[in-house]
């Protein structure tokens, strides 16, 4: 059965190396957020002993979650997917299924403090969500590599709001050069995101990790980082790529909840994934 979208429900945790509240953050999104809405979930180990195997924490619950959900991908062939994690490591099934699917036209946005650029090797905290972007463009560890339905080039990657990274990870998007844009090239209007379609994409992923997010505003996330988005500025920009592309993924990442905080501003980030099909 082709499903036109699915909402996938991923609540590992494991991949930030220690904070079962993003389990808990995915949770509360679905059970205050979701009601009536249709979704699938992964099944994710609660189990608190975390190994380090492969230069990767947490790496035998970290592949077998995987393997769910790029199980359930093939099974639900869907359209388009909004993603609901836990850590930014749940991205790989969900982009690298799309992307093999639109046979290489998707751009991906990844809205994120942080560039989630490691390899295991590079990685100083050995957390899996620092690394799964550097997968998806098909480096790291060759059991998980097998695992993901297609591999990204650096021309379809776009790093957005990034102000908190590794020197390794700053080297490799020059070496690679992938496109950048700050907080405040948005907010001031000095950049747009025509050169997606320049570069021939009508597809687009938007990768949404909370700490992109200003604290301020925002403080409910793993890694607070100051300088970030507020929630209208991001709303407006999501609504404009809605308008000019077709937003074949979405996704929100690394709720980390305290006191149920946050719900409100979620609801609105929740609302735009559950109404994405409005390009044709
Ligand atoms: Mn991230």
């Amino acid at each position: 059965m082709i499903h036109a979208q699915l909402v996938l429900l991923f609540p590992q945790w494991q991949g930030s190396g220690s904070n079962k509240n993003l389990y808990h953050g995915v949770k509360l999104i679905r059970d205050r957020l979701l009601k009536g809405i249709e979704f699938a979930e992964i099944g994710v180990s609660l189990e608190e002993e975390l190994v380090k195997e492969k230069e990767i924490i947490g790496y035998r619950y970290i592949y077998d979650q995987l393997k769910e959900a790029a199980a359930m991908l093939e099974q639900k062939r869907p359209q388009r997917v909004f993603l609901i994690g836990g850590d930014c490591g749940t991205e790989l099934a969900p982009v690298s299924y799309l992307n093999r699917r639109l046979k290489g036209d998707l751009f991906v946005l990844w809205f994120d403090a942080h560039g989630d650029l490691n390899t295991p090797e590079s990685s100083p905290s050995k957390a899996f969500h620092g690394m799964p972007l550097r997968f998806l463009l098909g480096e790291g560890e060759k059991s998980i590599l097998d695992l993901c339905f297609s591999t990204l080039l650096p021309v379809q990657l776009a790093l957005v709001g990034g102000r908190d990274l590794d020197r390794a990870e700053v080297d490799y998007l020059e070496e690679k050069n992938i496109t950048t844009l700050t907080v405040e090239q948005i907010r001031w209007g000095k950049r747009d995101f025509s050169f997606i379609r320049e570069r021939g994409f009508s597809n687009i992923y938007i990768h949404l990790d909370l700490d992109v997010l200003d604290p301020e505003m925002f403080p409910h996330v793993m890694l607070p980082s100051p300088g970030g988005f507020d929630l209208k500025l991001l709303l407006r920009t999501f609504e404009m790529l809605r308008r000019n592309y077709h937003v074949a993924g979405y996704s929100i990442q690394e709720y980390s909840p305290r006191e149920e905080g946050g719900l409100e501003q979620l609801r609105e980030l929740v609302d735009f994934g559950l109404k994405l099909p409005a390009f044709s």
